[in-house]
């Protein structure tokens, strides 16, 4: 069996902590499309959030609580840029992240794309699962802000990390989607699958930015295999993280119901043939997609993985 996953960063690696358990018990490979409209560049180091969340937390060395970066971390290098008044001065690396972000730079600058800079980073953490970004090209989520008295537009780790999302937002932009190309081996990973999972991802700035690669959606929704989402909204509230904030950007109705429409069911044009959400939400109505219920916490390894089983069920 292979199982392909749409992920983001933090609540997407803690899914597949569940999937990776799944796939072990059924003998299922899987593979994870990662997310980089998040990515970033500082200090002259290419920064990737979120394909490091998923690969720190699956490969052991995530820091649990913050849930980004490295778990026993110091910062030193963060106060040294402090002391010299380097800019940006909201955004911090850990010294031991950094270190991967020096290997990744170096890689990337000698040539090599982004999906084989992952492989190589991968051959240290083990992952258990084949990671793949979205794209090899740059694509970043820019959000169109009122700043200063006027519209902006600003990099998504200055409206989540320096705004928190608390300016007034007009949109979210994926700089560079257009001319992006799915990374080698993810249209093939699609094809070849026998369930598309969407994890309980933000489903604005985590998943959204990796549909934006043309041809990427049409892959899933026209492609062989079942797909099936997993709601990351529990009681009308993200369990962390603010998809509230972007999802009333959008106009969307922060609930399990409104992110499951803003998906869409497949014979409506949309992703979806079926949509897991939490007990809470049981009875939640996505027209044209299988709604089923279960308990949705990641609170640990085997919790997650009957999420997963759950979801297959639904195909
Ligand atoms: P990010 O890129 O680091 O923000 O992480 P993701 O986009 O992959 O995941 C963020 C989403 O995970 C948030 O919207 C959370 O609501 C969701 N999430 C976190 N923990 C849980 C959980 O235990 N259960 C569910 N269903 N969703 C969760
Ligand atoms: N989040 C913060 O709130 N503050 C930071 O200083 C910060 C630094 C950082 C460095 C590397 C990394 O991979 C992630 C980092 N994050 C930080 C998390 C990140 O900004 C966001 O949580 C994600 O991009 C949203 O998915
Ligand atoms: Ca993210």
């Amino acid at each position: 069996m292979r199982i392909v996953v749409l992920t983001g960063g933090i609540g997407g690696a803690r899914f597949l902590v569940g999937v990776r358990a799944y796939a072990r018990e059924v003998g299922a490979d899987v593979t994870a499309v990662v997310n980089v409209g998040d990515d970033l560049l500082l200090h002259g180091l290419k920064v990737c959030p979120d394909l490091d969340s998923v690969m720190y937390t699956l490969g052991g060395g995530a820091d649990p609580e913050r849930g980004w970066g490295r778990v026993g971390e110091s910062w030193t290098v963060k106060q040294e840029l402090a002391a010299y008044g380097a800019e940006p001065t909201w955004f911090g690396l850990g010294d031991k992240d950094v270190a991967t972000h020096l290997v990744r730079t170096t890689m990337v600058n000698a040539g090599y794309p982004l999906h084989a800079v992952t492989e190589a980073l991968a051959e240290r953490w083990q992952p258990g699962v084949r990671l793949l970004p979205a794209t090899d090209d740059r694509l970043e989520t820019h959000v169109v802000v009122e700043l200063d008295g006027g519209q902006r537009a600003i990099h998504f780790q200055e409206w989540w990390v320096r705004h928190r999302g608390d300016v007034p937002t007009h949109r979210f932009v994926f700089v560079g989607a257009e001319t992006a190309r799915p990374a080698p081996g993810v249209l093939e990973a699609i094809a070849g699958a026998d369930v598309v999972l969407i994890a309980p991802s933000n489903p604005v700035v985590s998943v959204a930015p990796i549909l934006a690669v043309p041809g990427l959606r049409e892959a899933v929704a026209d492609g062989p295999a079942p797909v099936v989402g997993v709601s990351p909204i529990i009681g009308g509230a993200p369990v962390r993280g603010m998809a509230d904030r972007c999802l009333a950007v959008l106009g969307v109705e922060c609930s399990a119901a409104g992110v499951g429409r803003l998906y869409g069911g497949r014979p409506a044009g949309g992703l979806l043939d079926g949509w897991l959400v939490a007990e809470e939400d049981a009875g939640a109505v996505v027209p044209e997609v299988t709604v089923r219920a279960a308990p949705l916490r990641m609170t640990d390894e085997a919790a997650t993985a009957a999420m997963v089983r759950a979801a297959l069920e639904l195909t």
